[in-house]
């Protein structure tokens, strides 16, 4: 079966042998996250953003049933371009291997990819979670799960604020995934600086973060991830009102259109970018360019350390 093996980009592969830093990029943003033909220039925008932090971006993904850690120019079009990308996480990565599939990588899928393939930080925009009516359709998102297990810093800006953030909260605690606030106690909410919720702990630069990764190698107590969270600064966030109202219209939308599953996450996310005109998708983008930022810098100041 030649389709098995990760395929490791050249200058991941060369980074990863020299002990570079190196940060993992998912791929579902791209596919079902960012409305075309943003979504490919955004991509290529958060790699640059990686690289002006001086590590090699690694955006993840499946291409003809091949698990590519370090997409090519070509690679990233197909999976922003092209209809039939498939939504892959953890579980879906095997069956779609044996396929052939071209798909796109959660969270979930890129943590655990990237742990694999020896990459330990990770940039994305906000996590998946426990959904609001979770209570009653049980959807959480794998992300949360996957993170229990898998040994990598994810930097976000909190989780989507169209979830039950109170809830994934304490699911991370009950899961023992470290949370942290870059420069804050309290938990940003994707499009919003403040989700209404404190932190136990805060941490105040690259280096702190990478002296976490590296207690907790030395403890070798705890196998699971670290959520950096970095909230947008206040003026940079969607206004508020704009938010509540939208999260609203979206909710009652996914309700009348009996939208479950993986369709729920993009679809509310196109419901955003629709009807703020675009202003969420600008709130959206900036996000995930200050948490690439900030994660190439965690994983210089990680490698600094080991070289
Ligand atoms: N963050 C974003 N946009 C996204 C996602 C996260 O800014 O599109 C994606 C991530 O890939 C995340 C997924 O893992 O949504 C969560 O989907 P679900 O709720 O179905 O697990
Ligand atoms: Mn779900």
């Amino acid at each position: 079966m030649t389709n098995f093996p990760i395929r490791l980009g050249t200058e991941v592969a060369d980074a990863l042998r020299d002990g570079r830093p190196v940060v993992a990029l998912e791929s579902t943003i791209v596919s079902h996250g960012l409305p075309r033909p943003d979504n490919l220039r955004v991509a290529r925008e958060i790699e640059q953003a990686v690289r002006d932090a001086g590590a090699v971006p690694a955006t993840i993904g499946m291409v003809g049933g091949r698990l590519v850690v370090g997409l090519d120019d070509a690679e990233l079009t197909r999976l922003a371009t092209v209809d039939e990308v498939a939504k892959l996480s953890v579980r879906d990565l095997a069956v779609a291997a044996a396929i052939g599939a071209d798909g796109a990588t959660t969270v979930a899928a890129t943590s655990a990819v990237a742990a694999a393939a020896g990459i330990g930080v990770f940039a994305t925009g906000g996590l998946g979670g426990v959904h609001r009516e979770a209570a009653h359709t049980f959807d959480e998102s794998a992300d949360v799960v996957t993170l229990a297990r898998t040994p990598i810093a994810v930097v976000c800006a909190g989780v989507k604020s169209i979830l039950d953030v109170g809830a994934t909260l304490e699911r991370l605690e009950t899961l023992g995934v470290s949370v942290v606030g870059y420069r804050t106690r309290r938990f940003p909410g994707f499009y919003l600086t403040d989700a209404g919720f404190d932190l136990d702990w805060s941490v105040d630069s690259p280096e702190q973060v990478a002296e976490v990764l590296a207690a907790r190698a030395g403890h070798g107590v705890h196998g699971g991830g670290l959520v950096v969270a970095n909230p947008l600064p206040v003026d940079e966030q969607l206004d508020p009102a704009l938010h509540d109202r939208t999260l609203a219209e979206g909710l009652a939308l996914l309700e009348r259109d009996g939208v479950t599953g993986k369709a729920v996450t993009p679809y509310v996310l196109a419901h955003f970018h629709s009807a703020t005109e675009g202003a969420s998708l600008a709130v959206n983008v900036r996000i995930i360019l200050r948490n690439a930022d900030l994660a190439a810098r965690i994983a210089v100041a990680a490698a600094a350390r080991t070289a």
